[in-house]
């Protein structure tokens, strides 16, 4: 069977712009097939809608792991993002021990916070669940507020170089392979990514937009997974979803200023397959 699969586990939320149905244009679009297996369903994502409906999945994890099994299914890449409930980190790593090929990646983006806050649906027993799928990532994707979570490190918002540098290596000290830390901003106008592999660590700057965008995370981590899954270097795929994310939050704010919920990367994703 052709394994050059990749497995995404995340949510879906139904209306918002993030999680499942940001990650699966964006895989198809880098020319990789993508299977699902589909955290929770959610009427609208958590942030900034209210009474949203919420159905948890994990049920059907055992069952489908079980069929994929039986049916010989392997998948060349697991990437994962919002999951939405402690039980199921168990399965998840459960597909990660059994489900990838012997070359398999794992490509983890601890989606659970930003702005120094967890998300609503999350607590201190989901950070120390998401500790453990750190621990056998072969990439760890987080922004700064998660990275402070998964290594325990106050969360701050003026830093320098050597305070990025310790965080990064505290999650390799977590276990994770490589690192590639979002948001890593010195100056008002500019932010950016730090990627770190072996013993090089790499900084990476563009604009920044005055306004933050909701979804840009998840943006960011499924355009990572397709170059990177496209043969891109670590460094390289982590500046091509840069810009790939900063052009999303660009043409958004200039052409649909009171969009709130998430960002037009539709329209930009011809951009992404030329730079492929
Ligand atoms: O990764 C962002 C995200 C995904 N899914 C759901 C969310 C959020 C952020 O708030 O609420 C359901």
């Amino acid at each position: 069977m052709d394994d050059f699969k990749i497995l995404t586990i995340q949510d879906i939320s139904c209306v918002g712009q993030c999680s499942m149905t940001v990650a699966l244009p964006i895989l198809s679009a880098c020319g990789l097939e993508t299977a699902v297996l589909p955290s929770a369903v959610l009427s609208t994502h958590t942030a900034g809608f209210q009474d949203f409906t919420v159905k948890d999945l994990t049920e059907e994890m055992p069952k489908i792991i079980e069929h994929w099994k039986k049916e010989g299914i392997r998948f060349r890449a697991l990437y994962t993002g919002y999951l939405g409930s402690a039980e199921m980190i168990s399965y998840v790593l459960t597909i990660r021990n059994e489900l990838l090929t012997d070359d398999g990646v794992f490509i983890f983006d601890p989606a659970m916070a930003d702005d120094g806050k967890l998300y609503p649906a999350f607590d201190e027993a989901y950070v120390r669940e998401m500790k453990k799928l750190c621990a056998v990532a072969d990439v760890v994707l987080p922004n700064l507020t998660e990275a402070c979570f998964l290594t325990d490190t106050p969360y701050k918002e003026d830093f320098n170089g050597r305070w990025v540098n310790g965080l990064i290596d505290s999650l390799r000290g977590l276990g994770a392979k490589q690192v590639v830390l979002t948001g890593v901003s010195f100056t008002d106008h500019s932010t950016g990514v730090a990627s770190s592999t072996g013993g090089a660590t790499y900084y990476y700057h563009h604009i920044k937009y005055a306004k933050g965008c909701h979804g840009t995370g998840d943006v960011y981590s499924s355009a990572f997974t397709g170059a990177f899954m496209r043969g891109m270097t670590l460094h390289d795929a982590a500046r091509v979803a840069a810009d790939f994310t900063a052009r999303c939050i660009g043409y958004t704010q200039e052409n649909y200023p009171d969009h709130w919920y998430g960002v037009k990367f539709e329209p930009v994703l011809p951009e992404l397959i030329e730079k492929l």
